[in-house]
Parts: C-alpha cells; sequence; structure tokens
C-alpha cells in the first residue's frame, strides 16, 4: 500500500462540530473501498477510527486517526479528528500534515459553532475544502436551508455539485449536477434525474457552472460566448477554483446510510490537490519560511505529527514524509534535537492496526514505534541535508485541576505515569505549584482531563483524583506594633529562658518579609540573635489568621533579655516565634489573595455577556479593545474566581471564546469572603 507516488495521494482531514458524523463518514469511506469487510457504528464503539476505550466510553471521538483506503487511482489517507473542542490539538495536527479537508454539517442543525470553526482554521490555513452534508435521513434534514446557511456565514463559494433526491425518511440518492447523473441507495446505482426535480437541477447546475468557468479565462469565454463546455473542462475548471480557494463544493449524503459516501471519495479525488501538487515550508537559518516543490528524489523531510504513548509497544510516533523517502531499520536524523534517532520496523496505520512496511515516500503517512528522543512537531531528515519543517502551534493549557493519588502505591508511580501522559498530548501540562505544594494538571478543558485521569489508570494503573486547585493565599498586617513575649521555665536542673521583643511594621505589597537586628548593649547576645530570626521566619510559614504564609512585613528585634545559665538557642527561638504571633494578631491581621490578568477574546456581540459574568466575579475592568468583529476585554480578577473560567467561557460563548490570564499580585480579600476562606481552612485543618 506505500507504493503511491506523489500524485497518486490525497492527504485530507475531516473536520466538524462535534458529532456531525466525520467518524461514520470515515467508517462509510473504508468500508465501500473495500478496505473493512464490516461496517462499524459510532453508537456501539465499533468503528475503525474510535478504537480507544476512551472513545467508546465517551461516544466521541479523543484522537486522531489515520485512515487510509484505496479509491480509484488513489489512496486517500482521511485524517479523522474529534470535534470536540478540548481535543483540538489533535485537529490542528491533523490540519497541519494534510492537502486538504472535508468539513461534514449536519443536516438538521445546519452551521454550528464547530463548523464556523473547522471553516476558519482552513482559511487560515489556505487548505482547499469540501462539504460533505450529512444525515440528510434524519429528522428535520434540510440540505436547502443548510446550503443558504453555509452561504450566508461561510460566504458564496460554498456551491452545491449535487443535490438530494427526498430527505428524512425517504432520502434515496444524490443527483450530480455536473454529469446530470442521478445515483441512489447504498450502491449508487445509476439513474434518471427524477422530473419533479428538473427545474432546480437546471438552476443549480447554472451555478455549478458559472462558478466552475469563472476562474479560467478560456472556459470563461467559451461559456459567455454560449458554447456548450464539456464535462472534463468543467470538472478540470472546478479543480482549478477548488485548489486556488476560490470554490468550496457541497455535496450530500448520510454517512448511516452509507449514501454519497462514495461519490464524496470520488470528488476528493477530483477536486482536491494532491501532495505534488501543494509546495510545502520550510524554515530557513533564520526562521524565515521557503516553499519547497515536494519530491521523492530529495533528502528525507518528515514531520512528527503526532506522539501516543502505548502501555504495551511504548511510544507510537506518528510522522508525514515531505520529501525523499524514510527506510525501515536506518537512521535518520532529528535535526529539532540535532541527533541522530535509529528506525525500526516502519509501519502504516489504519486506527490501531498496523502493517508493515519497508519504507514510506515522499506524499505519505507511516508510525514507527520506540522512538528515543523524538517528539511532537520535530523533523526527521538526513544527518548532511538537515531541514526543519515548521512545527505545529497547539493552544495554551487554560483549565488547571490539582492531581491527588488514591494510594501510597498510586503517589509512587505518580510523577513518571504523568510525564508520559503530557509527551503524548500536547496541550496537556503538569507542574508543581510551589506555594501549595500540589501536583498541577493543565489542558483545555475539564473532559480532557477527565480523559487523562482514566487514562492514566488503563495505561500506568494510577488512580487519581482531580481537585479544583487551592489558591495560594497569604497574610499581612495592616498596622505597625510591638510585641515581647517571654518564654521561661523552671524545671527541676537548670531551666529554660528566652525574652524577645519585636517591632512589627507593615511593608509595600509584593516586597516581602525582611528581619532587623535593632539590640544594642547586648541586652541579646548576638550568638542567639540568628535563633530570633530562625523563630521568626518559622511563624512567617504559618499566619495567625488561616495559617498561609505571612509576607510583606518589617520585623524588628530591638530588646530583650537574658540568663546566663538558662538561656538557650531553643528559647530564643520559641520567645522569636511566640513574639511574632502575638504582634500579628495584633497588627489587624488581613488575607491576601493572587489577583491575575486575564485577556479574554470573543466576538463583539458577547462583550456584554462576558463583562456582566466578570463582574459577578470582582473583577477590575482594564480596557477593551474591539477589532475585526472581536473583542479583547482585559481585566485583573482574583484568582479564586477564575479558576474554572474555560468552562465558564465556552457556556457563555459556546465555546466561541479564548483567553489567557497570567499572575500580577497580591491584593486584601474583601472580609465577606476572607470570612469563608478562614472558616473553610480550619475545617481543612482539622
Ligand atoms: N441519522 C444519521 N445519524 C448519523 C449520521 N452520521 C452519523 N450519525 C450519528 O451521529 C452520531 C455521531 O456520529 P460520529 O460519526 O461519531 O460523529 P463525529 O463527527 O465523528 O463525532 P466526534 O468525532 O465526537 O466529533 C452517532 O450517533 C452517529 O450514528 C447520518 O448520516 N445519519
Ligand atoms: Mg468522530
Amino acid at each position: 500500500m506505500n507504493q503511491y507516488g506523489l500524485d497518486n495521494i490525497r492527504n485530507l482531514v475531516f473536520l466538524s462540530h462535534n458529532g456531525a458524523g466525520k467518524t461514520s463518514l470515515s467508517e462509510a469511506a473504508l468500508f465501500n473501498s473495500g478496505a473493512i469487510t464490516r461496517l462499524g457504528k459510532a453508537d456501539d464503539g465499533t468503528t475503525t477510527s474510535d478504537y480507544d476505550p476512551a472513545e467508546e466510553k465517551h461516544h466521541i471521538s479523543i484522537n486522531l486517526s489515520v485512515l487510509p483506503c484505496l479509491w480509484k487511482d488513489n489512496k486517500i489517507n482521511i485524517l479523522d479528528t474529534p470535534g470536540y473542542s478540548d481535543f483540538v490539538a489533535e485537529v490542528k495536527a491533523g490540519l497541519r500534515v494534510s492537502e486538504g479537508a472535508v468539513i461534514a454539517v449536519c443536516a438538521a442543525s445546519g452551521v454550528e459553532v464547530g463548523t464556523e470553526q473547522a471553516w476558519a482554521y482552513c482559511e487560515e490555513a489556505n487548505l482547499p475544502r469540501l462539504i460533505f452534508v450529512n444525515k440528510m435521513d434524519r429528522e428535520n434534514a434540510d440540505f436547502y436551508r443548510t446550503v443558504e446557511d453555509l452561504q450566508a456565514r461561510c460566504g458564496s463559494k460554498c456551491v452545491p455539485v449535487q443535490l438530494p433526491i427526498g430527505a428524512q425518511n425517504d432520502f434515496q440518492g444524490v443527483v450530480e449536477l455536473l454529469t446530470m447523473k442521478s445515483y441512489t441507495g447504498t450502491k449508487a446505482e445509476e439513474g434518471e434525474i427524477p422530473s419533479a426535480m428538473q427545474n432546480q437541477v437546471d438552476s443549480f447546475r447554472e451555478k455549478l457552472i458559472e462558478a466552475a468557468a469563472e476562474f479560467d479565462d478560456t472556459l470563461l469565454e467559451k461559456y459567455l460566448g454560449g458554447e456548450e463546455l464539456s464535462i472534463e473542462e468543467l470538472v478540470s475548471g472546478l479543480r482549478q477554483s477548488v485548489i486556488n480557494g476560490k470554490v468550496v463544493p457541497v455535496l450530500v449524503g448520510s454517512a448511516l446510510k452509507n449514501i454519497g459516501v462514495g461519490l464524496l471519495l470520488d470528488a476528493i479525488n477530483s477536486y482536491l490537490p494532491s501532495p505534488g501538487e501543494r509546495d510545502f515550508a520550510i524554515l530557513g537559518n533564520s526562521g524565515e519560511e521557503e516553499m519547497i516543490k515536494p519530491s521523492k528524489d530529495a533528502p528525507l523531510a518528515a514531520l512528527v505529527f503526532k506522539t501516543t504513548a502505548d502501555p504495551y509497544v511504548g511510544k507510537l510516533t506518528y510522522f508525514r514524509v515531505y520529501n525523499g523517502i524514510i527506510n525501515s531499520n536506518s537512521q535518520v536524523w532529528n535535526s529539532k534535537e540535532g541527533e541522530a534517532e535509529r528506525i525500526g520496523q516502519l509501519f502504516t496505520l489504519r486506527g490501531k492496526n498496523q502493517e508493515q512496511v519497508a519504507q514510506i515516500a515522499a506524499g505519505d503517512i507511516g508510525g514507527v514505534a520506540k522512538l528515543s528522543i523524538t517528539s511532537t512537531g520535530d523533523t526527521l531528515c538526513n544527518q548532511d541535508k538537515p531541514v526543519k519543517l515548521p512545527a505545529i502551534s497547539f493552544p495554551e493549557p487554560v483549565f488547571s485541576e490539582a492531581v491527588y493519588p488514591k494510594t501510597k502505591a498510586d503517589l509512587d508511580k505518580l510523577g513518571s505515569a504523568l510525564s508520559r501522559l503530557a509527551e503524548e498530548e500536547p496541550t496537556l501540562l503538569v507542574r508543581r505549584d510551589t506555594d501549595t505544594g500540589e501536583t498541577i494538571l493543565s489542558g483545555l478543558g475539564e473532559t480532557q482531563l477527565e480523559v487523562a485521569a482514566e487514562e492514566m489508570q488503563r495505561k500506568f494503573g494510577v488512580s487519581i483524583n482531580l481537585e479544583i486547585p487551592k489558591v495560594p493565599y497569604r497574610e499581612t498586617i495592616t498596622a505597625s506594633t510591638q510585641a515581647e513575649y517571654k518564654h521561661k521555665k523552671q524545671t527541676g536542673g537548670h531551666g529554660q529562658y528566652g525574652h524577645v521583643m519585636l517591632e512589627l511594621e507593615p511593608l509595600p505589597s509584593g516586597s516581602g518579609s525582611k528581619f532587623v537586628d535593632k539590640v544594642v548593649g547586648g541586652r541579646i547576645p548576638k550568638n542567639y540573635i540568628p535563633a530570633v530570626e530562625k523563630g521568626v521566619n518559622e511563624a512567617l510559614g504559618e499566619g495567625v489568621l488561616a495559617r498561609y504564609p505571612a509576607t510583606d512585613i518589617r520585623v524588628t528585634v530591638y530588646d530583650g533579655s537574658f540568663h546566663p545559665v538558662d538561656s538557650s538557642e531553643i528559647c530564643f527561638k520559641i520567645a522569636g516565634s511566640g513574639a511574632f504571633k502575638k504582634g500579628m494578631s495584633q497588627a489587624r491581621p488581613i488575607l491576601l489573595e493572587p489577583i491575575v490578568n486575564i485577556s479574554v477574546t470573543v466576538p463583539e456581540d458577547y462583550t456584554g455577556d462576558i463583562i456582566g459574568d466578570l463582574n459577578t466575579k470582582r473583577a477590575q475592568l482594564q480596557g477593551m479593545n474591539p477589532s475585526n468583529g472581536l473583542n479583547v476585554i482585559q481585566a485583573q480578577v482574583p484568582l479564586a474566581e477564575v479558576l474554572r473560567y474555560a468552562i465558564d467561557l465556552k457556556s457563555i460563548t459556546q465555546g466561541k471564546g479564548s483567553f489567557t490570564m497570567e499572575f500580577s499580585h497580591y491584593e486584601s480579600v474583601p472580609q465577606i469572603n476572607s470570612q469563608k476562606v478562614i472558616a473553610e481552612r480550619q475545617t481543612e485543618k482539622a
């Protein structure tokens, strides 16, 4: 199956709003092409693409799957991606290594948020694409309404090349407007166009021919001169328009009923570019992109676009070859790491199935196990002709939860399991919060982290709970005070004696705490001062309000007394700590909380809702920057209020918003919130 050349391959990514039927469509494509003999069902978890137990459990796609099928003269590598936005990294990877896209749209739901998102990604990547209006068999399915919707929201370049015969219960097949033939049923039996459709067919055909001829001067001249254009001319005209991004053909069918899927594969062959027809970018020395014509005879250039951690096989690496050939049992150069990498047995993938191959050539996609230094985004090449391909841009993690192992055994394996997971998923990040001592797992949303937790259990046998991260509160004082503490005990032999007088003063926010020694005349001998400081520092570590670290306080030891026999370091440490606690209680202590700068980008219509919501979160608005229909809203807000902002924003904007946040400074917690935090902390410590 790896004998297909640059001109006989199609790499295309399937995109859509979640659940529009990408996986069902891929399955039907594999079945029709003979790649599989049993048609699996998304609902039963029996598709080739959704083989992962997590996908079966959640009934959604989670991973990108590579699904090659042979159709007529070509090898079509379908990259089925998840529609759920938490897993957008898979979409980004799929987009990066494809020359074309198929956007599936549900005929009943029409254009949805995910449709517009998919469209925007294709525009951004300049990716030629087809639209497949799926689920024509469903209740409420309406092709014409969906097309109007598409044209209104994605532009008039969406042009139907087919019309459905019947709809909903009565959906039977499609009419192809270029060939003027009808195809009905799963077997796509050729027949006559139903006479009732004739007028509609004529009118849509006219629009299609215009679109096909419009961007080719010779065709346009012929067309305007009233000459009949041949089917071949029309197909080639349309192909150029699709490749140049001027036209997006709209097809129709039902993945579930397997109607129109073969015609979709025909359209992929006819209209979408092969790897040979699309130049690719390499990075020059100063990081600028340079476009290159792909060639099988050039030195190797392959991009790693996905890495998975298999508990048995180990690391599995997916790559796309742009130039040259990669061979099994060879050595390549990883230009990102600047190191050689050993390549073992290569294979092509179809879902979880692997087929061993001797080599993978330019234009194609393959896999290899157990690479040691290579990760997603790296380029594999020849050491004497090193190249770098632009890496894949993944979104930054925006949602965090704290990871708690369930048992001691889980704790021992936690670190390595987490880092293996994070290696697999570019949008997962693991870090330790030194303030709260928690291990924090960050990603794009709640579902992604939940799936990650399940995977930890399944793949590495580590059970964890995910909890809302703790807020690293602090404490400080708001008044100056003096405090005295005498530690004195007479027990049996020699006693204990330490006596310290401290002055506590508030320092400006963010300056931290300072210890000053102003004792004169040896009232406390010099050798005991470090012990006093130790005691103060210990007390600073747990403030008097809720045992959060105290900060921004100047502590001056200015007097005290000692006993020549009974005094010791430990006694002065106790006295220092005691004096500090007493002083802090007197100096009107308050709770401080971290404030973050948040920057929220949303379509302008959502501005009011975003600000309304931020107001309920104690935010201080800093500014707004409307541009191009989007508005960037900047605010400062307490971290405690936005620990789950990724979820709130998604629900306010149906996923159309994005945000970033970073720590700014600490501020005092309002009285009412403060009481709550202190009470919660008391129960927690108890
Ligand atoms: N009636 C009808 N249902 C369909 C059709 N295609 C898919 N479905 C159903 O729609 C649901 C989602 O299908 P999937 O194929 O998993 O959709 P998807 O786009 O891959 O979903 P995600 O990958 O999770 O975004 C399943 O219940 C399918 O049976 C269709 O043509 N007609
Ligand atoms: Mg799917």
